[in-house]
């Protein structure tokens, strides 16, 4: 199914894409493969777009096809179970200029499935946003999401907003994209990143253990 499905979503297949899916769930496929095609496909399509090949409808369609495949029912991920108390909190959202919210919603969906409480500030959040919401629900992680390069300095100034509002020293912060490297998050100054949600969320519950 592998390239079946990488292609699939990079020709804007939806049924095709929709069918593949529902067929391997059925399988018992784990979902985070499937997630991992699937963005696999989008960058292709991001590639098209780039090379002029692709058009902003493309990648509108793109991300409609991507958030059908996440409404099915059988996407939902099976987290661990943690009673009425919340494993943690964690305030996230995409960073100013952007408005990219496909990634950030499965980290979401993930960590929230996985008991954290979410407090989830939409696209395009301004730092003094992050701020504040930190401020008021003393929460113990931060996720930042971005794709586009322009992200990078937007989340290097929420860093800074935190680290400035005397907020840093009781919040760890991640930042998410598929852009992010080493270099960029060592300028951004998080305390990590990632471009995968699963491992992601690894690193928020050891931050959460070693916490306790
Ligand atoms: C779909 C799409 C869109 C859709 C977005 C729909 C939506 N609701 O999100 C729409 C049509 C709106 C769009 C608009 C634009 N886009 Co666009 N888009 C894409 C595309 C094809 C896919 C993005 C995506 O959903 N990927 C799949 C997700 C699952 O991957 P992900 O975000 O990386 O998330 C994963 C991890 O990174 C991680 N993660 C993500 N966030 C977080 C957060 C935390 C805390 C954690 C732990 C983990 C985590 O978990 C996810 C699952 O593993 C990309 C191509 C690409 N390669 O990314 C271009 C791309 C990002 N877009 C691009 C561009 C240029 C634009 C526009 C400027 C186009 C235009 N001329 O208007 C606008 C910008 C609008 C704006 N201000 O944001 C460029 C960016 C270039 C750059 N370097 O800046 C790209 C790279 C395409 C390209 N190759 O040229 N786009």
């Amino acid at each position: 199914m592998n390239e079946l499905l990488v292609k699939a979503i990079t020709e804007l297949n939806e049924d095709k894409v929709l069918k593949i899916v529902k067929s391997e769930l059925e399988k018992g496929t784990d979902i985070n493969e499937i997630l991992y095609l699937l963005q696999q496909g989008m960058d292709k399509v991001g590639d098209l777009y780039e090379e002029c090949e692709y058009f902003i409808a493309d990648l509108i369609m793109a991300g409609i096809i991507f958030r059908e495949v996440l409404e099915l029912e059988d996407m939902r991920f099976n987290g661990d179970y943690v009673g009425d108390k919340p494993l943690g909190k964690i305030v996230i959202g995409t960073v100013k200029g952007d408005l990219h919210d496909i990634g950030k919603d499965i980290f979401l969906n993930l960590a929230r499935s996985a008991g954290f409480q979410i407090y989830d500030l939409g696209v395009d959040v301004e730092p003094e946003k992050f701020v504040e919401k930190l401020r008021e629900t003393e929460a113990e992680v931060l996720g930042l999401s971005g794709v586009l390069s322009l992200a990078i300095p937007s989340m290097k100034q929420t860093v800074d907003a935190v680290r400035n509002a005397g907020l840093k020293q009781n919040v760890k912060i991640i930042a998410g994209g598929n852009l992010l490297n080493s270099d960029t998050a060592g300028h951004i100054g998080a305390d990590s990143f990632t471009n995968n949600a699963m491992e992601g969320l690894k690193i928020c519950k050891s931050w959460i253990k070693n916490d306790r």
